[in-house]
């Protein structure tokens, strides 16, 4: 890691990227509950919230979208993905060069590595040369760092989400992604080993506004420097108001609790002006 290579998309050194490839990643099936989800101009409108430090789309979006909103969005240039249909060894192919999305305006390049996978070797190799076109222009470099394959798919336990984090290191990102390890304990082993690398927790699938907002603040006091968040934000009615409590655990070091407060808050005040 570069020292200050990340600030693009951090805020005192946290970061809330709202991430939006899920059209690519999952498919339309993602935006049935929210189905104005489905219109990008609908999620580059939520991706205007303060909160967000940086939004993670792909070419298409980008070329398509960015720029009407680049006085107000970071890009986070998603250069790798590949749809569900694919059914063979996890593997993601690379969509998008870092020359065009630093055209384009990206700040920072996103890739996903499949650590375990039998083709983990050649995705290595094609971060590798993300990565250093990425220094070339000074953009910052995050890993969504996956480890799963033969043996060991969708694992998400202790080690295996520290190995992940390592990777993310060892590999040369700013930030890596990793997903929930389910315990305190677990998160802030892959913290502790992440070295100067800031970690990211992922969204997941959409659960409650405690639930969740309790989960980002396990993982902040387990050394977490923020989140990288979709299906939680976007596939609810009001992701804003989720956003605004977003916005106080992560970079006020507020509570779970304390995050719901202000977001019914702000809600009644809400009401009481529409009445
Ligand atoms: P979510 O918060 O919705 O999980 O989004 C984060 C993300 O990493 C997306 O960038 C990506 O499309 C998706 O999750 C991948 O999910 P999965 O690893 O389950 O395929």
């Amino acid at each position: 890691m570069i020292s200050g290579a990340d600030s693009a998309v951090t805020r005192s050194d946290k970061a809330l990227i709202l991430a939006y490839d899920h059209g690519l990643e999952h498919g339309p099936i993602d935006f049935e509950d929210v189905p104005a989800s489905a219109d990008p101009e609908t999620v580059f409108d939520v991706a205007t919230h303060d909160a967000v430090t940086a939004f993670a789309v792909g070419k298409g979006l980008a070329e398509a979208y960015y720029p009407s909103y680049e006085d107000d969005v970071t890009l986070l240039a998603k250069l790798n993905g590949t749809s569900n249909m694919w059914m063979g060894e996890p593997d993601s192919a690379v969509n998008w060069s870092v020359e065009n999305a630093a055209d384009l305006g990206a700040e920072a390049i996103g890739f996903t590595h499949y650590g375990g996978s039998n083709n983990e070797v050649e995705m290595a190799e094609e971060f590798r040369d993300a990565q250093e076109a990425a220094r070339d222009h000074d953009m910052g470099v995050v890993m969504w760092s996956y480890p799963r394959g033969q043996g060991l798919k969708n694992d998400t336990s202790a080690s295996t989400i520290a190995y992940a984090s390592r990777l993310g290191l060892e590999l040369g990102a700013d930030i890596t992604k990793i997903k929930y390890p389910g315990s305190a304990d677990a998160m802030q082993w892959a913290c502790d080993v992440a070295g100067n690398t800031k970690i990211v927790m992922s969204g997941g699938s959409k659960t409650s506004d405690r639930e969740f907002l309790e989960t980002v603040e396990t993982a902040m006091s387990a050394g977490a420097s923020g989140l990288a968040v979709g299906r939680n934000v976007f596939q609810r009615e009001n992701p804003t108001e989720l956003l605004d409590g977003l916005e106080q655990v992560i970079f006020e070091d507020k509570t779970a609790d304390e995050a719901l407060g202000v977001m019914s808050s702000a809600e009644s005040r809400a009401d009481t002006t529409s009445d």
